[in-house]
């Protein structure tokens, strides 16, 4: 009998796709997936490979048995159960921003410090920020082979990772622009979403999204920078274990449902090309490398999203910086960056329990 698997979160936009990974698995080693929810989702039924599980409100006794428990939830929620699922024996996998920068508790992206979920000593393991998580894989295969010492990027995030209401809101906002001549006078966008009952004050972004760009993601955090962007400065150091790592980002929200995008500059201790970094890419399971500029290629949220891997183009050595690569990254931020990171980890854990 393998171990039991129990999934918080089972109904909402993350546990769905999380359900969606489990059910596309070759093989699984679970000998029981526990489906667990708020008391409002509790008694739906969903099928996962195969078989009609129904989904349990989340109490104590609901983690009765379990061994790896995977929480897809708000910041609160899992600060208070996740700690409650370690304390009834279960190692708890947190997709949230509750646990990741505690130093108790590892922040894992397997392909880059899976040497980490041993030590845990709350009996939790935190999955990194979709945005941080996007270009993990890339900077971890070349960090070790030429030492990351400086990082700079831009963000463009899609929609999806401000949660269902910004989807529906970016359709809306498209909706409602769609024919209309607009995005040629300063205001006119907003103006038109006003007029079709769609005001940015009712919106999730600040400022009207579809044919625009939003250099905004997160909330306000100290001396102007956003949560998003120390996000990726606090994270990136920690998961790659440099905690003088130089970051700096600037994160962006664009017009896309789902995707994430980073342009990232990364200077090393040694110098490295474009051919080494090719290789080190194209070696790396979890990683496609789509770059031929001369034919066009490079990847795009629209053309890579649903995939699990980490794409990779346009890598260039730069002009003016010594040691240093431009390239540009995409991944789905509700699969890798997200479900699929948090499934990886949880089956890192079953491989070793
Ligand atoms: C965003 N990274 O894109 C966040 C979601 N966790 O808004």
């Amino acid at each position: 009998q393998g171990p039991v698997l129990a999934l918080v979160g089972a109904t909402g936009a993350v546990g769905t796709v999380m359900i969606d990974i489990i059910n596309g698995r070759e093989s699984v080693p679970w000998g029981e997936i526990r489906l667990i929810a708020s008391p409002r989702s509790a008694g739906k039924k969903i099928t996962v490979r195969g078989e009609e599980l129904t989904v349990i409100a989340l109490s104590p006794e609901a983690f009765d048995g379990v061994d790896i428990a995977m929480f897809d939830v708000p910041d609160e929620v899992s600060a208070e159960w996740a700690p409650i699922a370690a304390a009834k024996g279960a190692v708890a996998v947190d997709n949230s921003g509750a646990f990741r920068m505690d130093p108790e508790v590892p922040l894992v992206v397997p392909e880059v410090n899976a040497d980490q979920i041993g030590a845990r000593p709350k009996g939790i393991i935190a999955n990194p920020n979709c945005t941080t998580l996007s270009m993990m894989a890339a900077l971890g295969a070349l960090h070790r082979e030429f030492e990351l010492r400086e990082l700079v990027v831009a963000s463009y995030q899609a929609a999806s990772g401000g949660g269902q209401a910004a989807i529906d809101r970016l359709y809306a906002e498209i909706a409602a622009l769609a024919g209309k001549e607009v995005g040629v006078r300063a205001g006119d966008v907003r103006e038109t979403l006003e007029a079709a009952g769609l005001p940015v004050s009712d919106s999730p972004f600040p400022a009207p999204l579809a044919l625009n760009v939003v250099p905004w993601a997160g909330s306000l955090k100290d001396e102007g920078w956003t949560s998003e962007e120390l996000k990726v400065r606090n994270e990136s150091r920690k998961i790659l274990g440099i905690p003088e790592l130089k970051v700096s980002a600037t994160c962006v929200r664009v017009p896309v449902v789902t995707t994430h995008s980073l342009a990232v500059h990364a200077t090393f201790a040694r110098e490295v090309t474009v051919e080494q970094a090719h290789k080190i890419f194209a070696a790396q399971p979890s990683i496609v490398l789509v770059d031929d500029p001369a034919a066009k290629q490079f990847p795009t949220p629209a053309d890579v999203v649903g995939g699990d891997p980490t794409y990779v183009g346009r890598v260039r050595q730069a002009l003016d910086f010594p040691n240093t690569l431009d390239f540009f990254v995409c991944g789905d931020n509700l699969r890798k960056g997200a479900a699929l990171n948090t499934y990886e980890i949880a089956e890192e854990l079953a491989a070793r329990l």
